[in-house]
């Protein structure tokens, strides 16, 4: 890195660290964020322009669009390395800014004074189509030891393509409004393999430790499909929510890190891998997850565990979801129950009728309630609506395993319930069901073939 841009780096990653770190979150705090770090050589600038510009954008916003009881609208923050001798982004409000690397991830804050934070959704307009849901967040439970992740929504772009995201922030009184749009367009400048596979992030298994004991975070088994990729890969472990303060260690190992908890509870981290293109961080994989249980006796036989195989599971709608609660520890005669948290309601319905009340007849194309995803609001949505009102029906909801079917494209929140008698223990799980028409997004593009052999 020369001088000049070492020097900038470091005054402006000390001065942006605070804001995209959310150091002051309770709970999983860790000693630095992953993005907040230099990445071999390469400088998060445009990061830095953008959270100054999301947060002109957003003051102006939140005053006017509060709902009582109901978090803050988000600021959106696209989280990636970007090349110091690349080119420079504009920042003028009417200029798409264009990116060169196919996997994203974002991440959001709230205004202040939000409240509790239950669950954050994303929607995405790729070129001029309608708005989609693409997919939500947990970031805040009561009582549940859940706490805001900063988001960490992920996806794939495709070159040639622009995008436009919103979020909107929710607890159980609602959600905010849309957060102000995020529009980019990627534009990618080569296509070597390496550049065309996207790694794959494996955790290793959920697992129940002692609490006091270290434990290993291990991301070795990650791959890429381009096999000369593997050695190269660049390992972020973060920590996703945990009952306390963490801080991850680095060992010698760049795909292993260590901590030690201290409190029992659920330390849930996420791990994303990277290629190195002429030493650049280029390709996000999809983030991958485990959750930690650390408990006072490992071996206890009367030890109850609940794991209702979250935080986040991805769907398509019209295809069967499996709810998977194998991995709890539970004692023999206990019993199960699957719990739908967020059933649609009045709200929904409150919101599409706004919308369909917007226009003549039909509702505007860009809207929340579209779907369908047929570009307008209109009686066909409302019939949709109308037909999936209340709980999925759940098969199975008193057992391990449950399952439904989602038909709208959101977001649907299960409560896993398990008690052995004289204990319960809860776990929740989020399953985003979208369109077939946004699973672009949630899958990397394909690859030459040759690229695979
Ligand atoms: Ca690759
Ligand atoms: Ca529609």
């Amino acid at each position: 890195m020369n001088p000049h841009v070492r020097s900038l780096y470091h005054s402006l990653s000390q001065r942006v660290s605070r804001p995209l770190a959310g150091q002051d979150r309770p709970g999983c705090r860790t000693a630095a964020w992953p993005w907040a770090k230099p990445v071999h050589g390469y400088v998060p600038l445009a990061i830095i322009a953008f959270v100054i510009f999301l947060h002109g954008m957003t003051v102006a916003r939140t005053a006017a669009g509060a709902q009582p009881g109901v978090p803050d609208v988000p600021v959106i923050l696209p989280q990636q390395p970007v090349q110091a001798a690349g080119p420079a982004y504009s920042l003028a409000a009417t200029d798409l800014p264009e990116f060169s690397w196919r996997g994203m991830l974002f991440s959001a804050q709230h205004g202040s004074g939000g409240g509790t934070v239950l669950f954050d959704n994303v929607y995405v307009r790729i070129d001029d189509g309608p708005m989609l849901y693409l997919t939500s967040n947990l970031s805040q439970e009561v009582g549940n030891g859940m706490w805001d992740p900063g988001l960490l929504w992920h996806q794939f772009t495709r070159d040639q393509t622009s995008y436009t995201i919103w979020a909107t922030a929710c607890n159980s009184a609602g959600c905010s409004e849309l957060s102000d749009p995020f529009p980019f367009a990627t534009v990618y400048t080569g296509f070597s393999c390496t550049e065309q596979t996207v790694p794959i992030a494996v955790t290793g298994g959920d697992r129940i430790v002692k609490v006091g004991e270290q434990v290993t975070l291990d991301a070795s088994e990650s791959y890429d499909p381009y096999g000369p990729d593997t050695e190269n890969l660049i390992y972020r472990w973060a920590c996703f929510f945990a009952p306390e303060e963490v801080t991850l260690n680095d060992t010698e190992d760049p795909a292993v890190v260590t901590f030690t908890p201290e409190t029992e509870g659920k330390y849930r981290f996420c791990l994303n891998v990277r290629d190195q293109v002429d030493g650049a961080a280029y390709n996000r994989s999809e983030i991958a997850y485990v959750t930690i249980t650390a408990v006072a006796d490992p071996d206890d036989p009367d030890l109850l565990v609940a794991n209702a195989g979250g935080p986040v599971v991805q769907a398509i709608t019209g295809q069967e979801v499996i709810l998977d609660g194998t991995k709890s520890t539970v004692p023999a005669g206990s019993t199960w129950q699957w719990m739908q948290i967020n059933p649609v309601g009045k709200e929904d319905l409150a919101g599409l009728a706004m919308d369909f009340g917007a226009g003549s007849g039909a509702g505007p194309a860009l809207s929340t309630s579209d779907y369908n995803a047929d570009g307008v609001v209109d009686g066909s949505d409302l019939a949709l609506l109308a037909n999936n009102w209340g709980e999925v029906a759940l098969s199975g909801s008193d057992e391990a395993m449950a399952s439904f079917t989602p038909r709208l494209p959101r977001p649907y929140l299960f409560r896993l319930s398990i008690n052995d008698g004289t204990q319960g223990k809860t776990d929740l799980v989020l399953v985003s069901a979208h369109l077939p028409a946004a699973t672009d997004l949630a899958t990397p593009p394909g690859v030459d073939s040759e690229c695979l052999e």
